[in-house]
């Protein structure tokens, strides 16, 4: 293995220690992986076409939920830890953050991360940093900045960045280069207002936009070189946003981790190029899924502290007693494609790559997940 400086170390089962594995070792080494979700993933059930199916979940209730799922940590848009955030006072909104840190501590939850929530208000109609109006642009950098104290508030150094309306309808309505270097004016503005805080960009090519100015993990990174800070801007990979670029999200997970910047992971899935389905994990390509819990494996995720977070929704069709299990079951499949991962005829699969006999390989792939023969 190559020395990898101060990167993610490197941590890949070699097939003499995997077979020695028993259930519990293979419990117990799964421990490294501390799962994580959203209020917004108990969603109701509503769509562009129809209104909620679910009577919605009220906070108490998702926070004490939690546990219960074999779930560790909450991940909160600005505006789920501090309702209706735009009408506070900057000391409200703090005392409220202190507030629900409390909480959280009694339910024995972390703050995964915090994210500004600037694709709802008025001011963000034609995008937030890159809008063409600069009062708008000055909202979204001071309500990122108020965010940022909400993150300290809540004891997480991780802001993420979804940068659902940095882009166009019609391209001819922004300037692609001016964008760039507003969206690098925009990192630099919060990395200036906190020393320590890390930001986290959560590319994806389309939706709600026509088409995103990051589409990509590479152009998240490459954005970062651009920062005053570089080191404090990494990255969160969600599995549909990758799917949706026509990419496969396991390079996305390689490549982030190889720059050691991969920092926050939304596992989904999702059925093609279409609107963004948030499915639960493996739900339409296990195998997909199956060579994501690879590559997190072969780099060590989670062993500086990253969590696994699922931003998958319900079906419109789930019932309401229904209300968790999109969450319990993406961990559950995820727990069990590790032991696939772990359990991989890693041997075998050496001498047929030798070999050149990918045909092979594939089926062994295939067997495998099937679970042998
Ligand atoms: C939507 C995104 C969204 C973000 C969340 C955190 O496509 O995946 O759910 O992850 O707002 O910023
Ligand atoms: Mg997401």
């Amino acid at each position: 293995m190559p020395p990898i400086g101060d990167r993610q170390p490197i941590f890949l089962a070699t097939r003499s220690e995997i077979s020695t594995f028993t259930a519990d070792i293979i419990m117990a080494k799964s421990n490294i992986y501390r799962f994580c979700t959203g209020p917004w993933n108990w969603s109701a059930g509503q769509d562009p076409y129809g209104p909620p199916t679910r009577t919605e979940i009220s906070f108490d209730r998702k926070l004490t939920e939690l546990k219960k799922i074999g779930f560790e940590a909450m991940m909160f848009h600005d505006d789920d830890a501090v309702p209706e955030i735009d009408a506070k006072s900057g000391a409200q909104v703090l005392k409220e953050a202190k507030e629900l840190k409390k909480r959280l501590d009694g339910e024995g939850i972390t703050a995964e991360m915090v994210a500004p929530r600037l694709w709802f208000h008025p001011n963000t109609v034609d995008g937030a940093f890159t809008s063409n109006d600069p009062k708008s642009r000055q909202y979204a950098i001071d309500r990122s900045r108020r965010t940022i104290d909400i993150a300290n508030a809540l004891g997480t150094d991780l802001m993420v960045l979804w940068l659902a309306r940095e882009g166009t309808y019609i391209r001819e309505s922004k300037n692609g280069r001016r964008c760039v270097d507003l969206l690098v004016a925009a990192l630099d503005a919060m990395l200036a207002h906190d020393k320590k805080i890390r930001l986290a960009i959560e590319p994806k090519p389309n939706e709600p936009m026509d088409v995103a100015y990051l589409p990509t993990i590479g152009h998240a990174l490459a954005v970062a070189q651009l920062t005053r800070d570089s080191k404090r801007v990494g990255c969160l990979i969600e599995s549909a946003h990758a799917i949706l670029a026509g990419l496969d999200p396991a390079d996305e997970i390689d490549f982030a981790m190889a720059f050691g910047k991969l920092w926050s992971l939304h596992l989904n899935d999702q059925n093609g190029l279409k609107f963004d389905q948030d499915k639960p994990f493996g739900s339409n390509n296990l195998r997909v899924a199956f060579n994501q819990v690879r590559a997190l494996e072969r780099n060590g995720y989670g062993q500086k502290g990253e969590y696994v977070c699922f931003d998958v929704h319900p079906f419109r069709t789930t019932q309401q007693e229904h209300w968790s299990a999109h969450l319990s079951n993406s961990r559950d499949t995820f727990l069990r494609l590790l032991e696939k991962a772990r359990s991989y005829p890693e041997k075998q699969a050496e001498q047929l790559i030798a070999d050149r006999n990918y045909q092979d390989l594939d089926q062994l792939v295939i067997e495998h997940l099937l679970g042998g023969k």
